[in-house]
């Protein structure tokens, strides 16, 4: 009897309510039933218990959560647009030591031949395969235009 009541008990609290998951299954003499509400954030909430002919039961409870990754599909596309000032030395001269060299401008403009005739422009006061700020300001103006 107690089974049955136990039983029905079970059913009829979580029968009618959604996100919630009963199980029932009487062997040998013995029913186990289980109920399982799902909870936001991928958690959950469940409570068991057994009862058998002799009158012996026993009853749990567990709480399970998880944590939802996004796949690459979720994840949100951004469009970055950035504004520089061309004409600051500070953009190109990337370690700070007052000289532009060949490489700080292919690292901003990639290596190809406008990027060696620009600094090839650059250094042609000098010609030491540096640029620092005199000649920057003053072939700038001259080779760049908006500078
Ligand atoms: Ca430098």
């Amino acid at each position: 009897m107690t089974m049955y009541v136990l039983s029905l008990a079970f059913f009829i609290a979580c029968v009618y309510c959604q996100r919630n998951r009963v199980d029932l299954n009487f062997e040998d003499g013995r029913l186990d039933a289980g109920w399982r509400r799902r909870l936001s954030g991928g958690r959950s909430l469940g409570v068991t218990g057994h009862v058998d002919r002799e009158g012996n039961w026993g009853i749990g409870a567990s709480f399970t959560f998880g944590r939802k990754r996004r796949s690459a599909e979720q994840m949100k596309l951004f469009t970055l647009s950035l504004e520089v000032d061309k004409c600051n030395f500070n953009l190109y001269d990337v370690d700070r030591d007052d000289l532009i060299t060949k490489e700080e401008l292919v690292a901003v403009f990639g290596d190809n031949k406008n990027t060696t005739e620009l600094f090839e422009a650059l250094d042609m006061l000098s010609g030491d395969g540096t640029v620092n700020r005199e000649e920057f300001l003053y072939v700038m103006h001259r080779t760049v235009e908006g500078c």
